[in-house]
Formats: structure tokens, C-alpha cells, sequence
């Protein structure tokens, strides 16, 4: 087993919204908590908190409380902050859902988690309610935060002036939010977080993250990804810093919004680390006001990583992790000049790991110099989730009877406790971050009347960064464009498939298993 080098932090027991908001100062009420990137409108912490508070009220009049499960599908926006932590305060559960997801996605989502209210913005609304009426929401239960006639607006809420009542939950048992992982079998589950799991990985990550209150945080990543919810929405928040929110990723406008808001702390996932490393318009703008930037949730590449620091002359550090643990387990700390890029850096406070070979499932000597053996890492701390909702079997395949929760991920560990990432053992594709559990796609392809057999597998771009590919077994002429196209018309951007290979027959072991290893190597074989 190892630990973190890092003294253990305390985990007060408090709610989320208690945790972040119960003990701002006067002068802390009076900065800046989120700034709209594209109207430069501004909210103070001491307006943030009234918002909550009158949503809350507002929810709570109406019978939402501890049980209730309210959806939540909107971009990054002040709003969706007031809403989310409104939701948490009246002490309802939120799950999460990606904007990008088709009314099929939205719909399933909502019925799995149980949700009997949406949150949702005009844009989006005709999805957005074909889903809430297929899963039996009605429309007064489908809040248009900016506005539709017959539907409650976020101005409609915040005009109640009700305080909810006292919130009296167990924040270690009581479920906060429901955001979807298919973790390390096919589908995507809703994964428990409790209040007590989000108020520990702030806590775990906030001194080793390092954004203070001076920081303008650019808020890029999507809120409803539990990567923007705890690192940016929870710590930014907790140190007091200014969110500046991007609703919709496009690079110049990022690059706009750095420049023009000085923001100081960026989060990023990998593509966005190519992007800066190479794009000729990053010359054009001013962007010294970066002093941090941190990428996590897919791997960065330890010479692209240089390059970035390099050309923004800022520290580039690395966080690792899974939806399932809130997120954040391993990270280079921002006073650690000294770990290699290529690492997701050191395990955080209050977490033990360990690895475990891949074939026997022994335990795996951390040794004395050097580096360990590669083996599936296991990490067991207070910010693991409660469990994947109503899914106990799920459950049990990913944490066992220790306590520890079986990653997916293929690690080394060296003497010094840096653990550097090697593989994946786990099916799950990662596109700029977003999960894309192949099941799905090989089930969509299968649909196809000229697809006799599928296997979606993750494969590398010209950017070395990690594309879902399909290979096909056709059953009569089908071009591979037509494949994709097939695929595109019927799934979330993120999710289509970006390369396809026609193959005799899709490998597979005695029992009917898709071997995904020979198919890795066949597709670097080419
Ligand atoms: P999910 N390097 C390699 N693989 C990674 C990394 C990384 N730095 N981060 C995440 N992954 C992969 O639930 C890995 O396979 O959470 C892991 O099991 O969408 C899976 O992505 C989990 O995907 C941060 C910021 C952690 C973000 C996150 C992770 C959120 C992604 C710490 O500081």
C-alpha cells in the first residue's frame, strides 16, 4: 500500500452549501464569485449566496427536499452556479447532464436517476422537454431558467422570498449530486456522491491545486462534468477566487476571454494543451496573466506539457482521477517543480493506494528505488463514491470489501509515491476528456443493415490524442464515411466515431468477449 506524502486535512461535517458559503466574511461577501465570460456580468459572493438561498426557498415551497432529484441541463453560466448550489441547499440531489446529449440521452438519464424536476435553458428546450415529457415530467416542473411561457424561470424563483427551512441531513449518507460514469463496465450509471465526498476533495485538493482569491478562474470545463463541479464551481469557490464562465468552447474565444478578463488559473483537458502548444493566434493575444494551468482527465503527454509552459511562461500541472472519486485522487501540486510532467504526480491527502497485477490480482511491491511493476490502481479515501445508484452489483465490482475502488487504470509507482499512468484496462474511450463507453456505439453500429459485426476501441489521432474507432465486419458495400455518417446523425457530437477500419471478423475469446488488445494492435499495425 502507499499514501499520500501529504499530512492527512480535516473533512468538517458539514453540507456542501454550509462547507462553501457558511463562513464568508463581510469582505469576502463583497468580491467577485462569477463573472459571465461573454456579457462581463458580475456577480458577488454576497449576491451568489441570496441566489441560492432564494432557489432554495422557492424549491423548497414547493415540496423539494431531501429525496427530490432535479436534472440540471445548462452550459456554463453564473446561473447554473445559483441553481446547482440552490438545488444542494434545499437538499435535493442534482444530476448533472451533458448539454451536448441527444433528447434520447437526456431522456434515459432522467429516468435512471429518478428525476421529477428539469432545469434547462431556452436553447436547449426543445430536447430538453421532448425528454422531461417522455420521462413523465410535467412542464411546471420544467424551470427555462432565462424564460418560456407556461414554464417556472429562474426570475420566477429567485422573486420567492421564503428561506428554506434548516437543512437537516447526514452530509456522509445524504446523496448530493448524481453525475453519470460508465466507469469500468458498459453503461453510464449515476455515481452517489455524498456532501461529505464534495467537501473532501476540495478540501484534499485545494492547498495542492493552489488557486488563492486574487485568481480569475476560467471556467471552460463543463460544470455538469464532476472535473468542473468539484475543481473549478466547488474549489474556486471555496478560496474565495472569481470564476469567469465559458458557455460554449471555441479557441479564439478562449483565448479572448483569458485575455480580456486576465484570468490567472485554466483548466484544461489535453486537446486544448495541443491547441495552445501549436495554434499561430496564440501570439496574437496577450495572455501573461496565466500563471497556472492544470490538465486533467485524459492523458498529457510530458514533452506537450513543456511546450505549453514554455510558450504561456506558466507552471503546467497534472491531475488524475475519476467521476467515481469526486474526482480528484492524484496531482502535481503546484510547489513541485520537481515531479516529471509524464506523472498524474502524488496521491492527495486522506487516500490510500495500491497496485495490483492485472493477472494474478496480488498486491504490488512499491519499492525502495525506482519504479514498481505496471498494475491496476486501487483508491480508497473519503471522497470515494457512496456507490453507482440503484446498480449494487455495479457496485460491488468496483469496490471491494476493503474499501478500495478498482480504477481501470494501468499505473507505476515510484519510491517516491509519483504514479505515472501507463494504460487502461477498463473499456471506457476518453474523447477531449468526455466518456464514450464503446457498448454503446458497437450496440448503434449493430443497427446498421450493413454492419454484420462492430468494436469501437480508442485509437490516437495525428495529435496522439486518444478518437473512438470503429472496426467493421460489412456485410455487403458500405463505405467507412457512410458508417460515420450513419453514427453522427444519431449520437452526441463527442460520441461519433472519427475512424473506421473493415476487418474479415472481429477477434474475440471463447465465451464472445471482444479481444480489445488484438484489435489495439492491429490498428498500431497499420
Ligand atoms: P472521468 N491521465 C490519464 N488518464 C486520465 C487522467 C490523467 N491525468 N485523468 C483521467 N483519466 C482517465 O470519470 C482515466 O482512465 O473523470 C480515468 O479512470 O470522466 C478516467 O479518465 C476517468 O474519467 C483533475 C481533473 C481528475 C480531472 C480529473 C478527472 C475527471 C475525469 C483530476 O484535477
Amino acid at each position: 500500500m502507499f499514501t499520500s506524502p501529504y499530512a492527512p486535512v480535516e473533512i468538517p461535517n458539514l453540507s456542501i452549501f454550509d462547507f462553501l458559503f457558511g463562513d464568508l466574511t463581510e469582505a469576502e461577501l463583497d468580491r467577485t464569485a462569477v463573472i459571465d465570460g461573454a456579457t462581463g456580468e458580475a456577480l458577488s459572493y454576497r449576491t451568489l449566496v441570496d441566489q441560492i438561498t432564494r432557489v432554495a426557498g422557492a424549491l423548497a415551497a414547493q415540496g423539494v427536499g431531501p429525496g427530490t432529484v432535479i436534472g440540471l441541463l445548462c452550459p456554463n453560466t453564473p446561473e447554473f452556479t445559483a441553481v446547482f448550489h440552490g438545488v444542494l441547499r434545499a437538499g435535493a440531489t442534482v444530476t448533472t447532464i451533458n448539454s451536448l446529449y441527444t433528447p434520447d440521452d437526456i431522456q434515459r438519464q432522467l429516468v435512471d436517476s429518478g428525476a421529477t424536476w428539469l432545469v434547462t435553458v431556452s436553447h436547449l428546450l426543445p430536447g430538453a422537454k421532448a425528454a422531461a415529457h417522455a420521462a413523465g415530467i410535467p412542464d411546471e416542473h420544467v424551470v427555462v431558467i432565462d424564460g418560456e411561457p407556461g414554464h417556472p424561470s429562474l426570475a420566477d424563483l429567485l422573486q420567492a422570498d421564503a428561506a428554506p427551512p434548516a437543512l437537516s441531513i447526514d452530509p456522509a449518507t445524504h446523496v448530493a449530486v448524481l453525475p453519470y460514469s460508465s466507469g469500468t463496465t458498459a453503461a453510464p450509471k449515476g455515481v452517489m456522491l455524498s456532501h461529505r465526498n464534495l467537501v473532501a476533495n476540495v478540501q484534499q485538493a485545494r492547498d495542492l491545486i493552489g488557486v488563492v482569491l486574487e485568481d480569475r478562474v476560467l471556467a471552460l470545463l463543463p460544470f455538469y462534468h464532476i472535473y468542473g463541479m468539484t475543481v473549478l464551481l466547488n474549489l474556486a469557490f471555496k478560496q474565495r477566487a472569481a470564476l469567469v464562465t465559458m458557455a460554449k468552447f471555441d479557441f479564439v474565444e478562449f483565448l479572448r476571454m483569458i485575455q480580456d478578463h486576465r484570468c490567472s488559473y485554466v483548466f484544461i483537458a489535453p486537446p486544448i494543451a495541443v491547441a495552445v502548444a501549436k495554434h499561430p493566434l496564440v501570439e496574437s493575444y496577450d495572455l501573461s496573466s496565466v500563471h497556472t494551468i492544470l490538465s486533467g482527465a485524459a492523458p498529457l503527454d510530458g514533452t506537450l506539457a513543456a511546450a505549453v509552459a514554455a510558450r504561456l511562461d506558466c507552471r503546467i500541472l497534472q491531475g488524475y482521477g475519476m467521476t467515481e472519486v469526486s474526482p480528484v485522487s492524484h496531482l502535481i501540486p503546484i510547489d513541485a517543480p520537481h515531479l516529471s510532467r509524464a506523472s498524474v504526480g502524488v496521491t492527495v491527502p486522506n487516500m490510500d493506494c495500491k497496485l495490483i497485477s492485472t493477472e494474478t490480482g496480488e498486491e504490488i511491491e512499491v519499492p525502495s528505488a525506482g519504479v514498481s511493476e505496471p498494475g491496476e490502481l486501487l483508491v480508497r479515501g473519503p471522497n470515494v463514491m457512496l456507490g453507482y445508484l440503484n446498480n449494487e452489483q455495479a457496485t460491488r465490482e468496483t469496490i471491494d470489501a476493503d474499501g478500495f475502488l478498482h480504477t481501470g487504470d494501468i499505473a507505476t509507482v515510484s519510491a517516491l509515491g509519483e504514479v505515472t499512468i501507463v494504460d487502461r484496462s477498463k473499456e471506457l474511450i476518453k474523447y477531449k476528456g468526455y466518456q464514450i463507453a464503446p457498448a454503446e456505439l458497437e450496440a448503434l453500429l449493430l443497427t446498421h443493415p450493413q454492419i454484420a459485426d462492430a468494436a469501437v476501441i480508442g485509437a490516437a489521432d495525428a495529435d496522439g490524442q486518444e478518437i473512438p474507432k470503429a472496426f467493421v465486419v460489412a456485410s455487403s458495400a458500405v463505405t467507412a464515411e457512410e458508417v460515420m455518417a450513419y453514427v453522427t446523425e444519431r449520437v452526441a457530437p463527442h460520441k461519433k466515431v472519427r475512424a473506421v477500419e473493415f476487418i474479415e471478423a472481429i477477434p474475440k475469446s471463447a465465451s464472445g468477449k471482444i479481444l480489445r488488445k488484438d484489435l489495439r494492435t492491429l490498428d498500431r499495425a497499420v
